[in-house]
């Protein structure tokens, strides 16, 4: 498309495909999309589709269940892929795509691949009409959205097509087109502007994702005139059973809700005395008929706390409110989890809601935009961090077999490179690739990526500038897993006190003598106890509490030793000293790499580094100055901190 970037789908990604006989078996929209897709190689490259004899390739669609499989295998010189569903049709195609050269050579024995979760979605947090305080996007830092403009559905869905093509290529297969804060306008999308949602999902559905939408629990009230919103109403009940239909009407493959109840203002199911089972089994019930899905939120907590106020713990707000109700949701209402107690920190030990609730579906949500991050002007790949957290086993059990849904906070935009950071794309595509197979070892994602989006040239450069990015914006922000001291509201750059005397709950206690949240059973708020064993135990005492969570579990003194061997203040000094190098060495290898990458993909990165460099000084300056102010200790290194 015109001025925007392919992203990892470059032409010459299609080289392969392109130069060779394809043939193809089978009909349906899907194969209809495959076929599309390996004419316009053809087109470039000069293969062609034959209807039959001698070919290269075999796509073959063996019947129509829906399902997402497909199998590959490699002999006699013909690559054949086959699938029982054009979704998994779709999914093979790309897989041979990826495989690039690979696909044409030597052979490989015949092979099913199935994704492990079979829902991963990305929610976007696009409102319709521009928020006076949150923008367009909420949290987003790609410009406007991609969906709606000039407060409508955009009228030329090419775009949101090419998205569609993006997403599929890499594994997601839903997504939801509106904000999960739903205000007025927006809240007007489930029913009298339902046709502009059916003309996206229209377009997403070229390439097999499905349209799920953010709803205002109050709708009753506020679209219906009716005077309650009371799940167990049955005028209320009626009401969500009448619109959904309509909903279904107009897009009959719709996913489902998304809902964020009695969370920081959303109206929810508490103002009427019931639980938040009652109301996510009020909109599993209407759902139900058509096989849709209810994703309702746990990210339920007090956000008007009194500082002052040492008993109330943010951190185990979603599992106290969450816990007694399991076995109560229906079975297609899915609680979907931050996957972290607080919200999106560089650094949260794994919720313990993740695992807690046996008989209840869940959905553990990440955060592709990088709100707490660097916000897409500083690289940070966060493949593994979304490694850990579906590596963890919380009872045994990984977290990716706990769930039964992936989703992410999407970071794309209308920018023309999608995410804002040219680099930013490899999270999103991290994200799809890892939720397709969610052990995959997230480096060879990441080489994937690499390889897709610049060929061979520059790979080993880029490679050095994202690896260790994550763990490089930890080193220079807050330390130990303390999370937050960021500016209040937009939350970017450092303000170690920004949030300590707010109602928000995100404190750190810093004073003269130690730092951090004592969340322990014995001395502290009991979070830790949240926690299965061996967890519970590993994080209630200090010794054997992991060194990057010590601040999220304990308070310590600053001349508490680490199992690193270094005190806690010292920690800080070096991990900050040491980020802001990380970030410099980083830009000058990007700035090397001038001539192998495009120059336009270039000159957006280096701009974007002048940014990165100039925040992250301001990071290590702040929090070294205001840690050496409080505690009195010196630097052992004697380094200077203003
Ligand atoms: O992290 C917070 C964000 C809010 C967001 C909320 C949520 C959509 O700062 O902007 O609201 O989380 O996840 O609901």
């Amino acid at each position: 498309m015109q001025g925007v970037d392919d992203a990892w789908l470059p032409d010459g990604v299609f080289r392969q495909v392109g130069t060779r006989r394809t043939l193809i078996r089978g009909a349906g929209p899907l194969v209809d999309t495959v076929r599309r897709e390996v004419d316009r190689a053809c087109a470039r490259f000069g293969g062609r589709v034959v209807p039959h004899g001698d070919s290269d390739l075999v796509l073959e669609l063996t019947g129509e269940d829906g399902s997402e499989a497909f199998t590959y295998e490699r002999r006699d010189g013909r690559t054949t892929v086959t699938a029982s569903g054009g979704a998994g049709l779709l999914h093979g195609f790309f897989h041979v795509v990826r495989l690039g050269a690979a696909a044409f050579e030597g052979s490989s024995e015949r092979r099913s691949h199935r994704s492990e979760l079979a829902l991963r979605m990305l929610d976007h947090w696009d409102n319709v009409a521009v928020h006076p305080v949150m923008g367009q996007v909420e949290r987003g830092y790609a410009g406007g959205s991609l969906f709606w403009e000039d407060g409508r559905a955009r009228g030329d869905l090419e775009r949101v097509m090419a998205y569609g093509r993006l997403l599929a290529s890499c594994g997601i297969n839903a997504v939801a087109v509106n904000n999960v804060n739903v205000h007025e306008t927006e809240a007007r999308l489930l029913t009298d502007r339902i046709a502009e949602v059916a003309a996206i999902a229209g377009a997403l559905r070229e390439y097999g994702i499905r349209t799920h939408l953010s709803v205002s629990f109050a709708a009753p009230v506020v679209l219906g005139g009716l005077a309650t919103a009371d799940p167990l109403d049955e005028g209320v009940r009626a009401w969500w059973a009448e619109v959904t239909g309509r909903v279904y009407a107009a897009i009959p493959d719709f996913g489902g809700y998304v809902v964020k109840a009695d969370s920081e203002e959303q109206p929810g199911p508490f103002a009427y005395g019931r639980t938040h089972a009652d109301g996510a089994n009020m909109l599993a019930a209407a759902l139900e008929p058509y096989g849709g899905t209810v994703h309702w939120r746990a990210f339920v907590y007090d956000h008007r706390q009194d500082w002052r106020d040492r008993t109330t713990d943010r951190a185990r707000a979603a599992y106290d409110h969450f816990v007694p109700l399991d076995g109560q949701f229906a079975s297609n209402a899915v609680l979907q989890v931050k996957h972290g107690p607080m919200d999106f920190q560089v650094r949260e030990p794994v919720s313990p809601l993740i695992g807690a609730m046996p008989g209840t579906r869940l959905a553990v949500e990440l955060q592709a935009t990088q709100e707490y991050t660097g916000q897409q002007r500083h690289v940070c790949w966060l493949g593994p961090m979304w490694s850990e957290v579906l590596r963890f086993r919380p009872d045994g059990t990984p977290v990716a077999e706990l769930a039964n849904a992936l989703v992410a906070v999407s970071n794309v935009g209308d920018d023309r490179f999608w995410t804002g950071h040219p680099l930013a794309q490899a999270n999103l595509y991290t994200f799809g690739r890892l939720a397709w197979q969610p052990d995959a070892d997230p480096l060879e994602i990441l080489d994937e990526w690499i390889r897709l989006t610049f060929g061979p040239e520059p790979a080993a450069g880029v490679r050095a500038v994202m690896e260790g990015s994550w763990r490089t914006y930890e080193k220079y922000t807050a330390p130990l897993g303390v999370g937050f001291m960021v500016q209040p509201g937009h939350h970017y750059g450092p303000s170690v006190d920004g949030y300590e005397y707010s109602p928000w709950g995100t404190y750190h206690f810093a004073d003269r003598d130690g730092v951090g949240v004592d969340r322990s059973a014995a001395t502290g708020t009991g979070y830790a106890a949240q926690y299965a064993k061996p967890w519970a135990e590993v994080y209630e005492s200090p010794e054997t509490c992991p060194d990057e969570l010590l601040l999220f579990f304990h308070h310590v003194p600053y001349g508490h030793v680490l199992h690193s061997g270094k005190t806690v203040i010292q920690h800080i000094y070096d991990t900050h000293f040491e980020g802001v190098e990380e970030a410099e060495a980083a830009r000058r290898v990007w700035a090397s790499l001038v001539d192998l990458v495009d120059a336009e993909r270039h000159a957006r990165v280096a701009e974007r580094f002048e940014e990165q460099l100039r925040s992250a000084r301001e990071w290590r300056d702040q929090i070294n100055s205001y840690f050496f102010r409080k505690s009195g200790v010196p630097d052992a290194r004697g380094r200077r901190i203003p």
